[in-house]
């Protein structure tokens, strides 16, 4: 058995009657010196008061709510009689006053938690350490939410005067890791310290009317989120002189037809991109799931982006290197009709390496393709026009096919992107570099 002693509130300047807001122990506990017992608030700051011993606390003498002033008993504590007597005992009173009170008015209470080196939860991320520090909260509940990233300053406090509770932290974190991955303003917007999203209501301002998104929507809409956050995207943009390329298509095209198939530039700017493929198969690649390294992939499988009336399908038309325009133009054709009509499976869609995105057909100059994950590029397709283009002292008018290329920037270096570009515009403006 060691002996019971009594731990009192200690010196708080000239306050008296100050509220605990916190207990932080419970009979049981075993508590070292210097460990935070209670909380009290007065109106200009919150302060912890530490254990003046180590012990295991027997029994509790006051509760959340009460007032206290210094002296008043706030636990006793049974302290081991093998243990080195406590300094306080050397003084004839039986009972200790703790450890002057840590007050916490607007600095954080502990430092910032260790980088964490696991995965860390959507409530993890940046903190705003103005508006942490500002936050009406309690020193042992700064540090919780220090120990889950969570940003004081984007919390609402329920206690009395708004102070945040422990209990707004945990529904705080909840909320967070319950928000869909694609969800706006939610757990994303938090993990990059972003302010929540605007909550409006419309129908306020005039008529509406909701329309459920597609599933295609609802799945695709989450990947190509997640692609735009993790993959740091650079656009680079070109024009390729395709009036010979398309005289060529033109001198075909009836040929194709005789065969059932319709060449549009899309097979021709495929076959043009494994050839830029195989003079720079980085971007025939992906990030190795270690980060140091690139895979590069020794084949061609490119995805082509397809609009369909139940969303964006990327099917996959496998190995492009070994296959003639023709036979890519009728696989073409057969994967939109597919995926129009919602009869692609899994496996159409997978193993890419390299996608085109073709809004040829439509209209537009320039766009901002998203990458495919895992893969590393992707190549943005426009409407081309008719332009002049000064050549041999004087304008021509010449056929220009707008280019954008997305890249990873991780994988490719800006030099490389502009090389991989300015290779796949001379393929496309002599069409014959096929063949090399
Ligand atoms: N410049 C000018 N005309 C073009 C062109 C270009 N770059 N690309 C195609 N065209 C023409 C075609 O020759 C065809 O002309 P005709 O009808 O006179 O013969 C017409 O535009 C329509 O072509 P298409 O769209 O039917 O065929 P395609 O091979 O070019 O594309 C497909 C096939 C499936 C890719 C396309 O239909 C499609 O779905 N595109 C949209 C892709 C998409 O949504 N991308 C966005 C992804 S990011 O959100």
């Amino acid at each position: 058995m060691g002996s019971l002693r009594d731990v009192l509130v200690p010196d708080i300047g000239d306050f008296k009657n100050i509220p605990v807001i916190e207990v932080l122990v419970k009979p049981g506990d075993s508590v070292k010196a210097e460990d935070s017992l209670i909380t009290l608030e007065s109106d200009k700051a919150t302060m912890e008061v530490p254990a003046p011993f180590a012990g295991v606390v027997k029994e509790m003498k006051i509760k959340a709510g009460d007032k206290v002033s210094e002296g008043m008993p706030i636990l006793s504590l049974e302290i081991s009689d093998a243990a080195p007597a406590p300094a306080a005992s050397q003084k004839p009173a039986a009972s200790a006053p703790a450890p002057s009170p840590v007050p916490q008015i607007l600095a954080p209470a502990t430092k910032p938690a260790p980088a964490p080196s696991s995965p860390q939860p959507a409530a993890v991320g940046p903190i705003d350490e103005t508006g942490f520090a500002k936050a009406h909260a309690s020193p042992s509940v700064r540090r919780f939410a220090r120990e889950l990233g969570v940003d004081l300053g984007l919390v609402k406090g329920s206690g009395p005067k708004a102070r945040i509770l422990k209990e707004d932290i945990a529904s705080f974190v909840k909320n967070a890791l319950a928000q869909p991955a694609g969800a706006t303003g939610g757990g994303a917007g938090m993990a990059l310290g972003l302010p929540s999203w605007p909550q409006v209501d419309f129908a306020k301002f005039g008529p509406v009317e909701t329309q459920p998104m597609s599933r295609i929507k609802k799945i695709s809409g989450p990947a190509l989120h997640r692609n735009w956050v993790h993959i740091p995207h650079v656009t680079q943009n070109d024009e390729a002189d395709i009036t010979d390329l398309e005289a060529f298509r033109k001198s075909m095209a009836e040929e194709a037809q005789k065969q059932g198939v319709k060449l549009t530039p899309l097979a021709l700017i495929m076959k043009a991109a494994v050839a830029a493929l195989k003079i720079h198969p980085e971007f025939n690649s992906s990030i190795a799931p270690s980060g140091d390294a690139l895979i590069l992939k020794r084949y061609y499988h490119i995805g082509v982006a397809v609009d369909t009336p139940g969303g964006l399908v990327v099917p996959v038309v496998r190995d492009v290197d070994q296959k003639g325009v023709l036979q890519l133009a009728k696989e073409l054709g057969e994967m939109s009709v597919k995926a129009r009509d919602g009869k692609l499976g899994p496996a159409d869609m997978q193993g890419g390496t390299f996608s085109i995105s073709s809004l040829g057909g439509i209209g537009g100059t320039h766009f901002t393709p998203i990458i495919n994950a895992p893969e590393v590029a992707i190549l943005g397709v426009s409407k081309s026009t008719t332009k002049p283009v000064w050549k041999d002292g004087q304008f021509v008018p010449r056929l220009m096919l707008p280019l954008s290329l997305s890249y990873d920037h991780r994988a490719v270096d800006g030099a490389q992107g502009a090389r991989f570009i300015t290779y796949l515009n001379s393929v496309l403006s002599d069409i014959r570099r096929v063949l090399l």
